[in-house]
């Protein structure tokens, strides 16, 4: 076929309005004056797409025909956010399309914001795979990043009466303008039936005769770099009815067993599970991992790899690097491939699938860590089953090899746990060529108490790669005025090469620069004063500290421990201990989701509001005080209320947090960190000095200590009356219409059981409230302090992950 060069438009504002009305009329059959809101945005994600298309039909052929490595992340979410903005940025055509759309008679800020955030993720580890794959990108790495399209991402959060409603997040009801679907290219997946050994040639094979199927389509999304002209790949699977299915039955004659079977094909994808620390073990959920992961290695494999690609030499080619234990059954399924249906020796089908996979994992908390029942699994999946035996035998006969019959040892190794189910992250550990955690405090924990023994018989397999998050979206399109100043000061390489924002150092001690900083945090917090507002119907006074803390919701991030603060400084007012005009002016912000089965975390959304809603009415807190508690926390949020923030509360129990991602935002953005010793706070901290950081509480040593000895949380409770007095205040009714009964789960459930010892820091954590009153007062000294946060976060820019990952895991080159 002749290669017909597709070209870009021209990018000057008159070739931007020809493509976009070209877009509004040819591909919505819309005349401007007839267009909806709607179709506008659609046309001008059109003509974004238009000037993005002939470099990334470039790169997807590279990636066939050349021979460098490349990156397959394999991850069950990608938290994207909006696409617009950024790919305009990307681009550098943020500028000409404002004007395009005004000499269309159009406000671009309008089309804007009818863009639906894809939330494809439930928080830390889905937008920690959009980082990578924007960094990737950025820095011309071949990468392509596989998932799920689910047809309902993560809820929309809404309040009744304080409590958390959940709603469908129908995100896709008006169609995606950023999705390439091919349905012609779809894959078919494989499910349930069994297995059988056969003779081929004198020598016994096993195959896998399976009961049903689905097709996997394949739905690209372009990833853009910044401003280098390489766009990679993001593909996400949807499942359909495979059409010899449905036909056999409906030539049964039942038509209406015909449409239920096509139903429960396409429920594969259809809903993104809310969970994200407790796995339920579902049947569905194993079904949405495998459907994707076999597609994806089918793809890469079959039709990424030319056709005769010796597949000894897999590893050259690809590193499949698995996004937590969710994508795992890709080893056993890669080991299918190989073996079954390729024909190779187990062992030389070993040896590549241990070259082919890197595990990450992003957590320490042991419920957290995914079991599959080996009824369920032999059940969906019975040669995967057959094979996940043979690696744990052959794996289980080595450590007897070295260790003898230490079966104490052996059974604690094994994949197979004594109840018969798999324990995946075993199964990753053993597998994969790396593994690694995400910060240094949890690198360290997961190799001494989480795998210990596999550290010791991997020696160098165990390694830490500490998270960072895209500069791209979360300091230049979040913070564009923070990012003027930067740019203006220092030059634009920093978005890039993050760790240039040293070089605002010596700015700190610039009492302009002071100046200039403060007045881009106060613009910040007016923006989302109006964000709020417009979005909520909520007030936020900038003359207020803001104080925010948003994340999931868990009891181990300790959303109470804030609580319990707010709600001693209220009673201290209310008692009449400090007078209004004693208290700092502050502004609470929670932003957070519950999983919808989580009964305590729900109870403590309820406690929040109940408390906003008392606090922020009471006149004898003078207008001093107020708790915000906005609804449906997201991306789109995160990127107003990051750069408005003053403060940012890190506060998990040492030990519990991986890593946190928000922690770095905040800290690029400017705000001060009150944290304890956990996760990347530790690294935070280190780099941005104890003088610039508001540490507190437990150290994790400290932790297990306490909990060794036996922890008694109402032991702290009699040791502080401000926190005794705090908890009486709840215990009373006063934040539930004098009806003590309402949020007595939560307090009892802190009083006497306390898994996650806010009770025990919170004597600490007030402390170190104090020092932030302090602080703030000497607004210069804050200042400074907020300059030096930023200068000193270069660190935590997602390419500096991808460089780590490159050098220490995948040993993929950028390719020119
Ligand atoms: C598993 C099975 C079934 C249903 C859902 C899940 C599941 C989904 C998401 C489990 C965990 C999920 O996410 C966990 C997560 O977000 N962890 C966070 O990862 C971040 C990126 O590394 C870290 O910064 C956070 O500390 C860590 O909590």
């Amino acid at each position: 076929l002749a290669a017909a060069p597709v070209t870009a438009p021209e990018a000057t504002v008159d070739g931007f309005v020809e493509q976009f009305l070209r877009n509004l009329n040819n591909g919505r059959g819309v005349a401007l004056s007839a267009s909806t809101p709607n179709d506008r945005y659609f046309a001008l994600a059109a003509t974004v797409r238009d000037y993005l298309m002939a470099r990334w039909l470039e790169d997807v052929r590279r990636q066939r025909t050349a021979q460098s490595k490349g990156v397959a992340y394999l991850s069950a979410e990608y938290l994207l956010g909006r696409q617009l903005d950024n790919n305009l940025l990307a681009t550098g055509l943020t500028e000409i399309a404002g004007e395009a759309l005004a000499a269309c008679g159009l406000d671009i800020d309008e089309v804007r914001a009818l863009e639906i955030e894809p939330g494809l993720g439930n928080g830390g580890l889905g937008r920690l795979a959009a980082c990578f794959i924007d960094s990737l990108a950025t820095m011309g790495v071949p990468n392509i990043g596989y998932g799920i399209r689910y047809e309902y991402g993560i809820f929309r959060q809404t309040f009744v009466d304080g409590q958390q409603v959940e709603q469908a997040d129908s995100w896709l009801s008006l169609g995606s303008p950023w999705e390439f679907p091919h349905p012609e290219a779809a894959q078919t997946i494989s499910f349930g039936g069994h297995t059988e050994t056969y003779d081929d040639d004198g020598v016994t094979r096993s195959r896998w005769i399976p009961a049903w199927n689905v097709q996997a389509v394949p739905h690209n999304y372009m990833v853009p770099g910044y401003h280098n002209g390489r766009v990679n790949t993001l593909r996400l699977w949807s499942a359909q009815a495979t059409q010899g299915f449905d036909l056999r039955t409906f030539n049964s004659g039942d038509y209406q067993e015909a449409v239920r079977a096509q139903t429960y094909a396409e429920n594969i994808s259809k809903v993104l599970y809310p969970e994200d620390s407790t796995p339920q073990g579902k049947e569905l959920r194993l079904q949405q991992q495998y459907f994707f992961v076999a597609a994806s290695i089918s793809d890469f494999v079959n039709l990424i790899l030319p056709r005769d690609f010796d597949l000894t030499r897999l590893p050259e080619r690809v590193i499949f690097q698995l996004n937590d234990t969710h994508p795992v059954i890709g080893v056993p399924e890669l080991m299918r491939v190989l073996v079954d249906e390729r024909g190779l020796e187990w062992d030389a089908a070993w040896a590549i699938t241990r070259e082919c996979f890197a595990y990450t994992c992003h957590t320490l908390l042991p419920e957290a860590l995914e079991v599959w029942p080996s009824d369920l699994l032999g059940r969906l999946l019975p040669r995967h089953l057959e094979i996940i035996y043979r690696i744990n035998d052959e794996f289980l006969d080595e450590v007897r090899e070295r260790y003898g019959d230490d079966e104490d040892r052996i059974r604690r190794m094994s994949i197979i746990a004594p109840d018969g189910a798999v324990r995946m992250a075993f199964l990753a550990t053993v597998a994969g060529s790396k593994v690694n955690g995400v910060a240094e405090l949890h690198s360290q924990l997961l190799r001494e108490k989480v795998l210990p023994d596999f550290d010791e018989f991997f020696p160098g397999k165990f390694t830490n790669v500490t998270n960072g998050v895209t500069p791209r979206r979360f300091v230049k399109l979040a913070n564009p005025g923070l990012s003027r100043l930067i740019t203006d000061t220092i030059g634009p390489g920093w978005l890039t090469d993050l760790e240039r924002l040293r070089e605002l150092e010596p700015f700190a001690d610039d009492a302009s620069f002071r100046q200039a900083f403060a007045s881009v945090k106060a613009a910040n917090k007016r923006a989302l004063a109006k964000t709020l507002h417009a979005r909520d119907g909520l007030t936020v006074d900038d003359g207020h500290m803001l104080d925010v803390m948003v994340k999931r919701l868990h009891e181990y991030k300790r959303q109470t421990l804030k609580l319990l603060h707010i709600v001693s400084q209220y009673d201290a007012i209310v008692s009449g201990r400090v007078s209004p005009a004693e208290v700092t002016p502050r502004t609470f912000v929670f932003g957070a989701k519950a999983a919808p089965g989580y009964a305590m975390a729900k109870r403590i959304i309820h406690l929040i509001n109940a408390v906003g809603e008392v606090v922020n009415t009471d006149p004898r807190v003078e207008g001093r005080l107020a708790v915000l508690f906005p609804p449906n926390y997201n991306v789109t949020l995160a990127e107003r209320v990051v750069p408005a923030a003053d403060l940012s509360e890190q506060i998990s129990l040492a030990g519990k947090e991986a890593s946190g991602t928000g922690n770095m935002k905040f800290a690029l953005n400017g705000a001060l960190t009150i944290g304890t010793d956990d996760g990347a706070n530790v690294e935070i901290r280190q780099l941005v000095g104890d003088e610039n950081f508001f540490l507190f509480g437990m150290t994790e040593p400290e932790v297990a200590t306490l909990a060794d000895g036996g922890y008694h949380p109402i032991d702290f409770v009699r040791a502080d009356e401000n926190l005794q007095s705090a908890l009486d205040l709840i215990s009373s009714g006063a934040f539930s219409g004098g009806d003590g009964s309402v949020f007595e789960p939560v307090v009892s459930n802190l009083v006497h059981h306390d898994p996650f010892m806010a009770l025990a820091d919170f004597t600490s954590y007030a402390a170190a409230q104090q020092k932030v009153d302090a602080l703030y007062a000497d607004t210069e000294a804050w200042t400074r302090s907020a300059i030096l946060n930023v200068a000193r976060s270069g660190f935590f820019s997602s390419d500096r992950s991808m460089r780590d990952y490159i050098d220490r895991i995948w040993h993929t080159p950028p390719v020119r």
